[in-house]
């Protein structure tokens, strides 16, 4: 009968849905475990799998296996739970240079070209990161494509002032002209939560315009250049050359692309 269907679908759901939480709990628990080491500064990632590598640096240094970490948040709700969690904190204003920095992605091409921001942060994670020796991004397979863009639009953080202008120009650029469609970030800042009336705000107090393709970014250097150039936008959540390695996690394992 249908409940014993849908019993059935939600179980499967339900092991899915573990599962995918268990990959990214694997994958950042590696990335600590792997790359980070006593006495260094490291950069705190944002997002659901970000949150796991935070998790793990908080039980290591109360187990005594880390000892001696600075750390610096790449948001708000990252500082919290670190706060939560006894880590010490510190901003780049007095530690400019990071040993590692470890944080998740939303789209990752062949060459490890990112997309983020897809959790709004994308301003203080590209701060944080590119003052990192290594920058290890934390991924479930699902994240992996072969080009940027259709997989999850790109955000753009601008700033209120004006922002229909900044999106028109944004939307003018010779690599979005024809090729996306920008769409003000309604609700919470995050886009996971996208509904809602209001305006979403970041953390810094700026817009994000997602600007979705259909078809995948031909050049993502070009346009990053592009979108950075326009006045008004503050920046972007395409993260090219940055990444040192990535950790996915897979149904067949984990594996690390670099
Ligand atoms: C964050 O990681 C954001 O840049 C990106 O949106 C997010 C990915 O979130 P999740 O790990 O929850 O998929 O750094």
């Amino acid at each position: 009968p249908a409940v014993t269907v849908r019993s059935q679908q939600s179980r499967l759901n339900m092991a899915t849905a573990l599962s995918q939480e268990e990959l990214k709990k694997q994958v950042g628990y590696k990335a600590v475990d792997d790359y980070v080491k006593s006495g260094q500064v490291v950069g705190l990632g944002t997002g659901s799998t970000a949150y796991y590598a935070v998790e793990r640096v908080g039980e290591k240094l109360k187990s005594g296996e880390l000892k001696d970490i600075l750390a610096i948040p790449t948001s708000i709700r990252t500082k919290e739970q670190a706060e939560e969690l006894g880590i010490p904190l510190v901003t780049l204003d007095t530690h400019s240079k990071l040993d590692v920095a470890i944080d998740g992605a939303d789209e990752v091409d062949p060459g490890l070209n990112l997309v983020k921001g897809g959790g709004g942060a994308l301003l203080r994670e590209k701060m944080v990161e590119i003052c990192a020796d290594k920058f290890i991004v934390i991924v479930d397979e699902s994240k992996l494509c072969d080009g940027l863009g259709p997989g999850f639009p790109v955000p753009v953080e601008i700033t209120p002032f004006c922002h229909e202008h900044t999106m028109r120009t944004v939307g003018d650029l010779s690599t979005c002209k024809g090729k996306c469609k920008p769409v003000l970030r309604m609700g919470s800042s995050s886009s996971n939560q996208p509904d809602g009336d209001e305006i979403a705000v970041t953390d810094n107090g700026n817009y994000i315009v997602d600007l979705h393709f259909d078809e995948p970014i031909a050049d993502p250097p070009k346009m990053a250049e592009e979108l950075k150039n326009v006045c008004g936008v503050v920046d972007h959540g395409l993260f090219c050359g940055m990444t040192t390695a990535v950790i996915i996690a897979g149904s067949d394992g984990i594996s690390v692309k670099k």
